[in-house]
Formats: structure tokens, sequence, C-alpha cells
């Protein structure tokens, strides 16, 4: 790991360096994890000790022709002692990605913009029972059903996390649950290949 040089022009006071040392902690926590961030599954780093990484499993999204908003979906499970807020997310292949939940009110379906998500202490939330789904829209490349999207969740706390998200067809459910793929420790994911079955 590269440990970036503390600057000579000026001589460094043990408040100065006590500084730098703070902002470096976190992130050589983000370096140190992100060799896992590749693979559908993945975590976030934790902040200097005070959060435990979120596990990431199931990110999906639900493929539509002729450019339509796509849904996204993941399964979100917080094994730490304080809550979670995921407050945005972004892809390079989507110019827009907007966080949605689905309602039903007086009988008709709709779906409104959220502003953030909550994960409770050691909960795990499936975005699908709750109507929460990432909105994809203006894809930046093609895409279609078969391939891999990275989009990145973006926490309160300032920490993100990306994820490998499965492009499925319109009729096609949530991907199996890995089992303990997402589990510290086994971060060895093959670069996803397309397990999707799809013809495409
Ligand atoms: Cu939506």
């Amino acid at each position: 790991m590269m440990i970036p040089q503390l600057p000579l022009a000026r001589p460094a006071g043990p408040r100065l360096i006590v500084l730098l040392l703070g902002a470096l902690l976190p992130f050589g926590a983000l370096l140190g994890a992100a060799t896992t961030l590749a693979a559908e599954t993945g975590t976030v780093a934790p902040a200097a000790g005070t959060a435990e990484p979120v596990r990431v499993q199931q990110a999906w999204i639900r493929w539509l022709p002729a450019n339509l908003p796509a849904g996204g979906y993941v399964t979100l499970t917080n094994p730490g002692d304080r809550a979670v807020t995921l407050v945005s997310a972004s892809s390079p292949d989507y110019g827009s990605v907007a966080l949605h939940r689905s309602l039903t009110q007086n009988g008709t379906s709709r779906m409104v913009p959220v502003a953030r998500i909550d994960v409770a202490p050691h909960a795990t939330l499936n975005f699908a029972s709750f109507g929460y789904h990432f909105m994809l829209m203006q894809p930046r490349v093609p895409v279609a059903p078969g391939d891999h999207v990275p989009v990145t969740l973006h926490f309160a706390d300032g920490r993100s996390l990306t994820a490998s998200f499965e492009v499925r067809k319109p009729d096609a459910g949530a991907p199996p649950a890995k089992g303990m793929a997402g589990m510290p420790g086994m971060p060895n994911m093959p670069n996803m290949p397309n397990t999707a079955g799809t013809s495409h």
C-alpha cells in the first residue's frame, strides 16, 4: 500500500501530524477493502472501527427494452450496532440513478422518490420486499440482459460501496443468493461470468 509522504516544504508540527494520521487511517481502510468490491458482493470499509461493513447481496437490475427506466434491487445486511442510511446511488453506465419506493395508495400503484433508506442494526433489508428500488435512467452505454453494471451506493456517513449488478430479463426474479460469498474473509469471488443463462 502506498503511504502518501508528509509534505516537506514546511515543518509539520505534532498537531498537523495528528490531523494527517486521522485523515489517512480511513483512507487505508478503504484501500484494504477495495479488493473485495469488484465482485457482486462487497463490503463498505469500516470508518476507523466505528461501524462494521455493510454486506450487499443479490444485486440485480430488471432490464426493460427501449431504454425504459430499469429497476435495480439489492439485499443489504447491516451487521453493526448502528443503523446505516443509504442516501444515493450512482453508476458510470447510467446518467441518473434515483432511490424509489413503490406504494399502493387508493388501489393505485405508483412510485415515489425517497431521500434515504435506513437499514437497522443487525437487520437485513431486501429492497423488493419494501418496494424499494433503484431507478436507473439514461443509459450511457448499451445495457442488455447478461451484462453486469457497477452501481455505487452512497451512505449518510460518507462511506460508499460499489457492487456489480447483474442485468436480468424482465420476467426474471432476483438471482439466487450466493450463500456465504458476501462474508468478510471470503473475497475470492471470480470476476462474474454471465451466469444468467440468457442467450443474448
Ligand atoms: Cu421507480
